[in-house]
């Protein structure tokens, strides 16, 4: 059997208790012949020389985890400039926040060619490498240049946007042609394999040769859609664990008098969140029956806040918080609670069950693992309500819960008003097939079945 290798811009422990059901899933596909995680080591050295690195390595039972370091030079061109000032606006169709400056792209591919070239002496000829995320496209051409004859996958964790959008980043073509040294690109809907399609044959004249085979530029490329699930028999068991547990019973009885509603995400301007404000103002306008019942708890980490666009993102949030909490709180209510923090692992599952509803509303999202959790930490006697915007990957899947247009601020307060008022009966209805859904395609569904067209 042959070994895998799986190549990320970041690694994380696969036996860490805080690894979410992503790293444990991708942990138990490596440790199944013994195998080898690579990627970037997240440390920045301040005066290193661009296009160099030391490489760690470290054992993890039958994983072994490699990493490269940065120097500042490569990380600020390759990670904050390419990766997340082009790729990522670009990608989640924010073509306004894009910065094409025209310097990234050279520390973009010297950081993959870098990893490329750490990567190969420590490859074995039927290793199978799995390249994850718009981090590292070209990864696959570089060990190819280098005379790597591997069978390599590529798994894009965002959307691919439609040609037109796509063809706004200079660089398109290469970009493009870059995914042509896989030979399997994963993508998370059928949307974004569609997207794919489209270019190939519409830019570079890639010939179809079926649903799932592409022929261009001498290689013939998989594209097949394979959306990515939680670990739910993980997560379910999470919801009864001691933390989570304590977290409901805490957050039950400090809103004994009022009905929850939850958001739950990194603070990035692909989530929605100053729409979805916006849209819980108006609930409050429209259906003043909440004034003084319903609280929107809104946590949103921290995210990469060296960029601008985040800062500004963070602002815009307090600042709206903070007038609809002026405007609508009373003494003793206060429509908002804004968290700006991370919630352990282990806790969420709480704060999920105590929840009367769910607000996920990106404007674009690849998938949204935030959606499917909520759905396994419910009580399947008495479970919440899932709004969730049309934009999200998962709403593809998820067509039972509330879809819901983002940008439509009184679509979008009508459908909360909705989900408080909904039916037990239909809330069970929806929430057991939303269940056996993701419970159907779950990450270990996910894994198995990328590596079984991987491997051929
Ligand atoms: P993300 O954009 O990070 O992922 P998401 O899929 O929702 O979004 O995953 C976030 C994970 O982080 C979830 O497991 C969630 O529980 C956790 N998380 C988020 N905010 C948190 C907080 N404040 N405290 C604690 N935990 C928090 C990218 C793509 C998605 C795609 C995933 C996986 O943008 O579309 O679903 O990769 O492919």
């Amino acid at each position: 059997m042959s070994r895998l290798v799986v190549v990320s811009n970041r690694l994380a422990d696969p036996r860490k208790t805080a690894a979410g059901g992503l790293a444990v899933a991708l942990g138990d596909a490596l440790s199944v012949n013994g195998g080898l995680w690579f990627g970037w080591s997240g440390t920045i050295v301040e005066d290193g020389a661009p296009g160099e690195g030391e490489v760690h390595t470290q054992q993890a039972g039958n994983v072994t985890l490699a990493t490269v370091d940065l120097c500042k030079e490569d990380h600020d061109s390759y990670y904050l400039g390419y990766s997340n000032g082009v790729l990522w606006p670009v990608f989640h169709y924010r073509l306004d926040l894009a910065d094409f400056d025209a310097g990234y792209i050279g520390g973009y591919r010297r950081v993959n060619q870098l990893m490329a070239r750490k990567l190969m002496p420590m490859l074995q000829p039927d290793d199978i490498i799995w390249v994850h995320d718009y981090h590292l496209i070209p990864f696959a051409a570089e060990l190819r240049a280098m005379g790597c004859k591997n069978r390599i996958g590529f798994f894009l964790h965002i959307p691919l946007p439609p040609p037109l959008i796509l063809a706004a980043i200079p660089q398109h073509e290469w970009l493009i042609r870059s995914l042509f040294a896989y030979d399997v690109l994963g993508f998370q809907t059928q949307y974004d394999v569609d997207h794919f399609s489209r270019y190939a044959r519409k830019e570079v004249g890639a010939e179809a040769l079926n649903e799932h085979e592409f022929r261009a530029f001498g290689r013939t490329v998989h594209a097949q859609a394979f959306p990515i699930g939680i670990d739910v028999d993980e997560f379910v068991a999470l919801a009864d664990g001691k933390e989570a547990r304590e977290m409901f019973d805490r957050m039950a009885v400090e809103y004994s008098r009022r009905r929850l509603l939850l958001g739950v995400e990194r603070l990035d301007y692909s989530k929605g969140l100053p729409h979805r404000l916006r849209a819980f103002r108006q609930l409050l306008r429209q259906y003043p029956e909440n004034l003084g019942s319903s609280t929107l708890i809104q946590i949103a980490s921290p995210s990469r806040e060296a960029l601008d666009t985040y800062s500004g993102l963070r602002q815009e949030l307090e600042s709206l918080c903070g007038s609809i909490n002026g405007d609508f709180g009373e003494l003793d209510w206060m429509p908002v609670r804004y968290i700006h923090r991370n919630v352990a692992r282990k806790r969420l599952p709480g704060l999920y069950r105590v929840a009367s509803v769910a607000l996920v509303t990106p404007l674009r999202d690849g998938m949204n693992l935030v959606a499917k959790e909520f759905i396994a930490a419910q009580d399947p006697e008495d479970p919440g309500v899932l709004v969730l915007s049309r934009f999200a990957g998962a709403a593809e899947q998820l067509e039972e819960a509330l879809l819901v247009n983002p940008y439509d601020t009184f679509g979008t307060a009508e459908s909360i008003q909705q989900a408080l008022q909904m039916p037990l009966a239909e809330r069970q209805r929806r929430h057991q097939q939303l269940l056996a859904r993701i419970r159907e395609q779950d990450v270990h569904w996910w894994c198995r079945t990328y590596l079984e067209a991987l491997t051929g």
